[in-house]
């Protein structure tokens, strides 16, 4: 199946390749039936009426039986992958990233160098004056807060990414990264993950969110632990005054 030509954009994350598979399979399953119940259709329509329609039970619910069987090991094998990113936790070592989705927009925040997310108020938020994300600046762990419009992610390391919106239901999503997560306003939900591949990617939003949704998009990049270390480096010497 690997040489099989697949139609997806190629997999940059960790989880990635058995999502796919499981997709894959699915797929080939589907077929297979689809063959299949033609198959049936057409020897029905040949086959010679000698049994009576009374005695045809087994006909019918053993293969609806095993059907039942196969769609549910399906089911719970791709709840079971989709959960391994959600509801799972993330490892102590993993990096901490916020992403919150506004009417039109991503930002990103890193806790910067005390690894704690300073306290954020509905208030406060004022993108006009360079606080989009209501940052209290009474709070100490603000002031080293990194909030960027990019995501910027190491590769081989895991990300825990705590997901907000805070206005209306925004979907984040990265192909590349085989993710997809509502960010529903009043929630913190975490996702994660680790990236492999280097490389820019898009973030989109998935949920029809307003008249501007077809422009909130952002960029990942996902760089090399040492680029990824030195970025971060840079961003945080360019906030301190
Ligand atoms: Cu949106």
């Amino acid at each position: 199946m690997a040489t099989f030509s697949w139609p997806l954009p190629a997999d940059a994350s960790a989880h990635g390749p058995a999502l796919d598979h499981h997709l894959l399979l699915n797929l080939w399953i589907a077929l297979a039936l689809l063959a299949l119940a033609h198959l049936i259709i057409l020897l029905g329509l040949l086959a010679h009426r000698r049994t009576e329609a009374t005695n045809l039970w087994h006909i019918e619910y053993l293969p609806l039986a095993a059907l039942a069987i196969l769609f549910a090991t399906l089911t719970i094998k791709a709840e079971r992958l989709w959960a391994a990113t959600r509801y799972t936790g993330a490892s102590l070592t993993a990096v901490q990233i916020e992403a919150t989705g506004v009417q039109f927009a991503w930002y990103f925040r890193y806790p910067g160098t005390d690894a704690t997310f300073g306290i954020t108020r509905p208030q406060l938020v004022a993108p006009g004056e360079g606080n989009p994300l209501g940052l209290d600046p009474a709070d100490p762990h603000s002031a080293d807060d990194e909030i960027t419009s990019e995501l910027v992610l190491p590769t081989n390391r895991e990300v825990d990414l705590r997901l907000n919106a805070q206005d209306v239901i925004h979907g984040f999503s990265i192909p590349e990264l085989r993710l997809k997560q509502n960010a529903v306003p009043g929630q913190t939900i975490h996702i994660h993950f680790t990236p492999t591949t280097s490389g820019t990617y898009a973030i989109l939003c998935t949920q029809l969110c307003g008249l501007g949704h077809y422009r909130m998009n952002a960029t990942l990049r996902i760089l090399p632990p040492a680029e990824f270390t030195a970025w971060l480096a840079s961003k945080q010497k360019a906030a301190t005054p």
